[in-house]
C-alpha cells in the first residue's frame, strides 16, 4: 500500500499525490492575476470566525513542492490539505509528522496540562534539550497565546470546560507546532524537525459511547496518545487528597477506568480485530499529583524533577512507572492496570502536577505561582518512542 499522510489539522489521511495547491494570486509572468475569493471549504470549517479571502485552489501533482496555476500561469508553493484546505506545513510529507491526541474525563486537567506542557517545552525543556517549539501557523500562534497561555500565566485563571466536538460541528482545531532538535550526527550538529499536532478533546466527549466515536478519527490516526487520569476522580484516592485540594464535582463523575475502556474499545474496533493489541504508544498520566505529595516519602521519584540530561532518561522513567503502578494498587486501580496490559502493546505510567498546587477556591492560580512537576516526561517518552528524542540509560 502506498504511504498515506495525515493532515495535522483535520487528521484525515490521503496519498501524497492528492495534496492540492493554492494560487498565491500574485501578478504572474504572463501578466495575469487570480482574484482572491472565499473558499467554501475553509468557511465551512471555520464557520464562526470570518476566514479571509484566499487564492483559488487547484489539483496538481501533490508529490511536488510547486505547481503552476491553470488560470494565471503563476507558480505557487502553497500546498493545502485536500480535505480541510488548510495550508500544509512547508516540507510536509518530507519531515516527520507526529500527531498527539490528549484524552481524559471531564475536569481531569487536560487543558491546563497542555498549556503548561507547551510552555515548559518552549522554555526550560527546550533549553535542556537544545530544542525549539514554534507555532507552525498564525492561528496556532495566536490561539496558543490568547486562548491558553495568557489566560493561565498572565490572568492566572483556570479554564472553562472545553467545548464538545458535537456542538462544534467537528470544528475541533488542534494546535500545530514545529519541534526542532539539534542532533549530533556523523557530520556534526544538524537540526531535525518534526511537526507536532496537539488535540485537546473535551472530557464531555468521553462520557458516552456515541460521543467517543466522534473523536475516533483523531484517536485512530494519532501517532501517540496522552491519557490523563485524575486520581481525584478515583474513589480510593479522593479521600486521601491533601486538605484544601479543590475536588472535582461528584455528579457526572466518570471513574478513569470507564474512560479507559471506552478509548480501548474504540481503538481495538478500529483495528478491525486484526491485531491482539493496540500498537499506538499511550502515556497514562496521573494528573494533580500535588494533592498526594503528603503521602509520599521524600525519596519518591514523583517528588523530584526528571534529571535534565538533554535525553530521555529511561531508568528514571521506569522508576516513576513502578511508583505509579504501586499507587494505583492502593487506589483500587487494579482494573486500570489490567485493562492497559490487555489492550496496549506500549504503555507507560507518569505522575505529573501542572500547577504544583491546587487552584484557589476562586479558581485562580495560587499566589505561589505555577510550579510544574514532570509535565514534559510523557511527551518526551512519546518522542523517544518515535525516535525524535534520544534515550539515555538501559531498558526499554
Ligand atoms: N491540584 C491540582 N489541580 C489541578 C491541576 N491541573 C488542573 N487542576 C484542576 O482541575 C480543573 C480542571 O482542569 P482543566 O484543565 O480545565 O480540565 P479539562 O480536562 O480540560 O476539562 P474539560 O475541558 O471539561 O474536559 C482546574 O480548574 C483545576 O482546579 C494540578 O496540576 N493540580
Ligand atoms: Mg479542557
Ligand atoms: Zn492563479
Ligand atoms: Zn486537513
Amino acid at each position: 500500500m502506498a504511504r498515506r499522510l495525515t493532515c495535522p489539522y483535520c487528521y484525515e489521511t490521503f496519498a501524497p499525490r492528492e495534496i492540492r495547491f493554492r494560487c498565491n494570486s500574485r501578478l504572474s509572468r504572463t501578466r495575469k492575476q487570480c482574484q482572491r475569493r472565499r473558499d467554501p471549504v475553509l468557511d465551512e470549517r471555520f464557520g464562526r470566525r470570518p476566514s479571509h479571502d484566499v487564492g483559488p485552489d487547484f489539483a496538481a501533482d501533490g508529490r511536488k513542492s510547486t505547481a503552476v496555476c491553470p488560470d494565471c500561469d503563476g507558480e505557487t508553493t502553497y500546498r493545502i490539505c485536500p480535505v480541510c484546505h488548510v495550508e500544509l506545513p512547508v516540507q510536509f510529507g518530507m519531515v516527520e509528522n507526529r500527531l498527539i491526541a490528549m484524552v481524559g474525563a471531564r475536569s481531569s486537567g487536560k487543558t491546563i496540562y497542555m498549556t503548561v506542557l507547551l510552555h515548559e517545552m518552549r522554555h526550560k525543556i527546550g533549553e535542556a534539550f537544545g530544542a525549539s517549539l514554534m507555532g507552525l501557523d498564525d492561528t496556532t500562534m495566536r490561539r496558543y497565546s490568547s486562548e491558553y497561555e495568557d489566560r493561565l500565566y498572565r490572568d492566572r485563571q483556570m479554564f472553562p470546560p472545553t467545548q464538545t466536538a458535537t456542538t462544534n460541528a467537528n470544528r475541533v482545531e488542534p494546535l500545530v507546532f514545529r519541534f526542532g532538535l539539534r542532533r549530533r550526527g556523523l557530520f556534526g550538529e544538524r537540526p531535525q524537525h518534526s511537526v507536532l499536532s496537539f488535540f485537546d478533546t473535551a472530557g464531555e466527549d468521553f462520557n458516552s459511547r456515541e460521543s467517543v466515536e466522534l473523536n475516533t478519527r483523531y484517536l485512530t490516526n494519532a501517532d501517540g496518545i496522552i491519557l490523563l487520569l485524575d486520581p481525584l476522580q478515583m474513589p480510593g484516592a479522593r479521600d486521601s487528597a491533601a486538605p484544601g485540594t479543590a475536588l472535582p464535582g461528584e455528579d457526572g463523575i466518570d471513574p478513569p477506568i470507564n474512560v479507559l475502556s471506552r478509548v480501548s474499545g474504540m481503538l481495538l474496533a478500529a483495528q478491525g480485530g486484526k491485531a491482539a493489541k493496540v500498537d499506538t504508544p499511550i502515556a497514562v498520566v496521573f494528573s494533580k499529583m500535588d494533592a498526594f505529595w503528603h503521602l509520599m516519602e521524600n525519596g519518591s521519584p514523583l517528588r523530584s524533577h526528571a534529571p535534565a540530561l538533554g535525553r530521555f532518561d529511561v531508568g528514571d522513567s521506569l522508576s516513576v512507572h513502578e511508583e505509579v503502578r504501586q499507587l494505583l494498587r492502593e487506589w483500587d486501580g487494579v482494573p486500570v492496570d489490567q485493562s492497559l496490559e490487555n489492550t496496549f502493546a506500549r504503555y507507560r505510567y507518569f505522575g505529573v502536577s501542572a500547577l504544583g498546587r491546587s487552584a484557589t477556591p476562586e479558581s485562580r492560580v495560587a499566589d505561589t505561582g505555577i510550579q510544574p512537576y514532570r509535565v514534559a516526561d510523557p511527551l518526551l517518552w512519546l518522542l523517544s518512542e518515535f525516535g525524535s528524542v534520544p534515550k539515555a540509560g538501559r531498558g526499554r
